[in-house]
């Protein structure tokens, strides 16, 4: 017996029965259940979201008996588990997805057609956990999708926020903020476990004393004490029945409120407490590549790495293994440093929870984790001001000292005179105010670090984990970004998956090298012509939403030139912003100009502190204000921002691309995973030679890509020699008249203030080497519109594009993970009779 079910029990959820079959009729009387007797409405008077709800529902059902044989077969046996800590997990909608996984979307499709509703109607009902900001939360995502996939057991581990990223609205040009609440119409994916929940810790004081046999051992008295609630939410996998969990802890007060301060009077005083425990899981920080010192942002991440890490010894302990084997039951993948407190929480639970010795309680911990790294931007690197640290986990202070201590100690030794090393490895860093370096705890508290793409792991070696690398360079490997074939085709892009797997089979869903055997007819001028075909379909449905939306007019005739992606400089939207200007400046010198058309498709969210990447956006609605409505233009140009890029509009956005714009100033985007998202999906990419990008250059040929701009080193070295941003616009009339203009106020009603922060930036400033890459950049789009004239050709290239993309698969990157880091084995579910 085991959890109140008897052998014979468990085998009964595992068959699949009346409550649980795939055909039509069985979903259809499910949704007909779900909605009476869990929602209590009838047909006559149910909404659309009780429809949503009821599916989801019924789609849940089915995966619950997978995911309990899952649960069984993981801990029974002595199989290794990945455990994922990430703060980010951008989810994206649930039910389509489930939908796919599972293999009923058309059963479904027809059941709730035959309760007269339509299926796609109810999917775009459901609002999108937008649980993180952007590439890293994402790829948290792919990533469980493909360890689910690839039949690996897996937790994903992070925080359930009740406010994820914010909503973006554009009024009068510019980003306005909305508060995502996500949960207003309940969530039927997630399962809460009061039942299941830890304490966590923070602030007071820390006792130490010798107990009585002689052993020093240390108290923490805290002055807060938080619970953490487990939601489980389960993520099945492509065709199998393995599913995994994400597990995102909620943060409360142990108690409602203290009802002793309350009856003295102290009402606010009593309430106060449960808010303060409420709040740490309360939002998401929406600054990406921008690191924050705040308290708050502390204690999140504190807060779910221990309800993690007590929940990990948790399950081991149960298993009746030893504390000691606990790095042979779980793996912990640190997602960039923001779980890093990990390393410090492992060791103050081992030796002051577990009594373990501090030598044996190292081992353990440097065998339990490893570390991605997802940027080289010092500003995004994590640092917390010591006190501050100190006055919120006092404990982890101590710890984080005698790990420092024991480790300089070796450095010392090892690199004796070497005060430059030395200070640089130090987990502590001094300044006006002393401060603690997460990367460095990472980095030493991992026995793997990894880069994202070839060239940033490269760069993490030479720059900023360049004594960590001549230190221990065994630990470093790279594992170049992926991204889910199954959301990001079959998902988002339902015709171009049928296409492919007319030609080929569906094998490739599963095994993206298989996309080769679609080569051999990019010459196929029939196929061409299917191939843009499905393209074009994509690029009216994209219309139709952005007049919807934006009601602005677009031609899918045109090219599609999308950039979307976070706003921030390194991204240079300013870039394409200078470019679209130098078009339309082309068509007003020429009105009878000879032009390809082109529709520019811009989207992405602004951090709400960043003044820059805000401006950027009124930027460029300015221009799409006059450039849309200019009678002289006649629709060969028009200029779209579209708002609230999300995971939902993403889906609906990749598959209409022409062009793929990837222009980060080389060195700065670590790899990114859009780049690989809107080529799957067919675009060509113009691009640098930037994270990623160089590999699918690799992958697609050079002639296959149209590259611009300097590279990695040429950036360093422009640098070194004083770079000059205004001798660029001196001596290039084009760029120089796009400048004026803003600044002119050419763009803004003749207000010359509106912009002025841009233009003084660009000029004397330009730190992302935006003028100095502006030549090369409109000669690459000047090639891109050469080639999208001739439309076999650019048929041609879109078809090789996606026929080698199959590096690209985020199973590629899991695999490579699995055999290279974490040292596991699929183990493959079954659900028997
Ligand atoms: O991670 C991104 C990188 O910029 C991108 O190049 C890469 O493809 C992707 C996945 O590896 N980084 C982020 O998205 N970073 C954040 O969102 C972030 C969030 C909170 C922070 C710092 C960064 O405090
Ligand atoms: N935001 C969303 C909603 C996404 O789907 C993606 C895609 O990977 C990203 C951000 C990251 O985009 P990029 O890699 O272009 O920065």
């Amino acid at each position: 017996k085991e959890k109140g079910l008897d052998k014979q029990e468990i085998q009964n959820i595992l068959i699949e029965d009346a409550r649980t079959g795939l055909s039509v009729e069985a979903l259809k009387r499910a949704i007909q259940n779900n909605l009476f007797y869990v929602q209590g409405k009838f047909p006559e008077i149910a909404t659309r979201n009780d429809y949503y709800m009821a599916v989801s529902y019924a789609v849940r059902d089915r995966i619950l008996n997978r995911w309990v044989a899952s649960v069984k077969q993981y801990l029974d046996g002595k199989h290794r588990v990945v455990s994922y800590l990430s703060a980010e997990y951008l989810l994206g909608p649930h039910l389509a997805n489930n939908l796919i996984n599972l293999g009923i979307y058309k059963e479904t499709e027809q059941a709730v057609k035959e309760l007269g509703k339509d299926l796609e109607w109810l999917i775009e009902k459901e609002i999108e956990p937008g649980l993180g900001n952007g590439g890293l939360g994402r790829l948290a995502a792919c990533y469980m999708d493909s360890l689910a996939t690839l039949e690996v057991p897996a937790i994903g581990y992070g925080i359930r926020y009740q406010f994820g990223i914010f909503e973006q609205d554009i009024r009068d040009g510019w980003q306005v903020e909305d508060t995502d609440n996500w949960l207003r119409r309940g969530n039927p994916w997630e399962i809460e476990r009061r039942e299941l929940n830890y304490e966590v810790k923070f602030g007071g004081h820390v006792q130490h004393y010798t107990d009585n046999n002689g052993k020093f051992c240390s108290n923490w008295i805290p002055d807060l004490v938080v619970k953490g609630v487990a939601y489980d939410t389960p993520i099945l996998g492509y065709k199998v029945n393995t599913t995994n969990t994400l597990r995102l802890w909620k943060s409360e007060a142990p108690k409602s409120f203290d009802f002793q301060l309350f009856n003295a009077g102290g009402y606010n005083d009593a309430v106060r407490q449960k808010i303060v425990c409420e709040n740490i899981s309360k939002v998401l920080y929406p600054n990406d590549e921008q690191e924050e010192g705040k308290i708050l942002r502390l204690r999140q991440q504190y807060f779910f790495v221990s309800c993690s890490l007590q929940d990990m010894l948790g399950i081991h302990l149960r298993q009746g293994d030893k504390i000691q084997d606990f790095h042979k039951k779980f793996v912990v993948q640190l997602n960039d440093t923001h779980p890093a407190v990990g390393v410090a929480e492992l060791m103050r639970l081992l030796l002051d929870k577990y009594g373990l010795e501090w030598d044996e309680a190292w081992d353990i911990t440097t065998k339990t984790f490893a570390y991605t790294n997802h940027t080289l931007l010092p500003e995004a690197l994590e640092k917390w001001d010591l006190e501050l640290f100190g006055k919120v986990l006092p404990r982890h202070l101590e710890l984080v000292y005698e790990i420092n201590r024991r480790f300089l100690d070796q450095v010392t030794v090892k690199f004796y005179g070497d005060h430059q090393k030395i200070s640089s490895l130090s987990l502590i860093g001094e300044g006006p105010r002393k401060f603690i370096k997460m990367a460095n705890l990472a980095s030493l508290g991992s026995y793997a670090i990894n880069g994202v793409a070839a060239l940033h792991t490269d760069l993490l070696k030479k720059t900023v984990l360049k004594d960590w690398y001549e230190l221990s360079p065994e630990k470093f490997s790279n594992k170049t970004n992926g991204v889910t074939p199954r959301r990001w085709m079959v998902l988002s892009n339902p015709e171009l998956t049928q296409l492919i797997s007319d030609k080929i089979g569906d094998g490739w869903i599963k095994n993206l090298d298989e996309l080769r055997g679609l080569e051999q007819f990019a010459k196929d001028k029939n196929f061409q012509k299917a191939w843009m075909e499905v393209k074009y379909n994509q690029k009216v449905a994209l219309s139709k939403r952005i007049l919807q939306r934006v009601k602005i007019k677009t031609d899918s005739n045109s090219i599609f030139d999308v950039h979307v992606k976070r706003m921030h400089e390194y991204k240079r939207q300013m870039l394409n912003a200078l470019h679209v200007i130098t078009l339309y400046n082309r068509i007003k010198h020429n009105p009878e100009i000879d032009m390809v058309p082109r529709t520019v498709i811009f989207a992405g969210k602004a951090a709400p502190g960043y003044r820059m990447a805000k401006l950027i956006i009124k930027l460029i609605t300015s221009i799409g204000e006059v450039v849309n409505n200019d009678p002289d233009v006649k629709d060969r140009l028009k200029v779209v921002f579209y708002p609230n890029y999300n995971v939902t509009n993403a889906q609906k956005i990749y598959p209409a691309a022409d062009l793929s714009e990837q222009i980060s100033t080389a060195g700065k985007e670590a790899s990114g995973t859009g780049n690989m998202k809107l080529s799957l999906n067919g675009a060509l990419t113009i691009g640098t030679l930037d994270g990623a990008n160089v590999e699918i250059r690799e992958c697609v040929g050079a002639e296959n890509f149209f590259l611009f701009g300097l590279d990695a080193d040429q950036v360093e070295e422009v640098k070194a020699n004083g770079y000059d941003p205004y001798s660029h616009y001196q001596n290039n009339p084009d760029l120089k008249l796009a400048i004026d203009q803003i600044n002119d106020g050419y763009f803004s009603h003749l207000n010359k203030d509106t912009f002025k922060a841009l233009v003084r930036s660009l000029l004397y400033d330009d730190q992302y080497l935006v003028l100095a890459d502006y030549q090369s950049y409109i000669d690459a789009q000047d090639k891109v519109a050469e080639t999208f004239r001739d439309k076999e050709k650019w048929a041609e290239m879109s078809i090789i594009n996606v026929a080698r993309m199959g590096k690209f698969s985020s199973d590629r990157s899991i695999r490579d993970y699995c055999q290279e880091i974490w040292k596991v084995e699929p183990i493959p579910v079954s659900l028997e009779k």
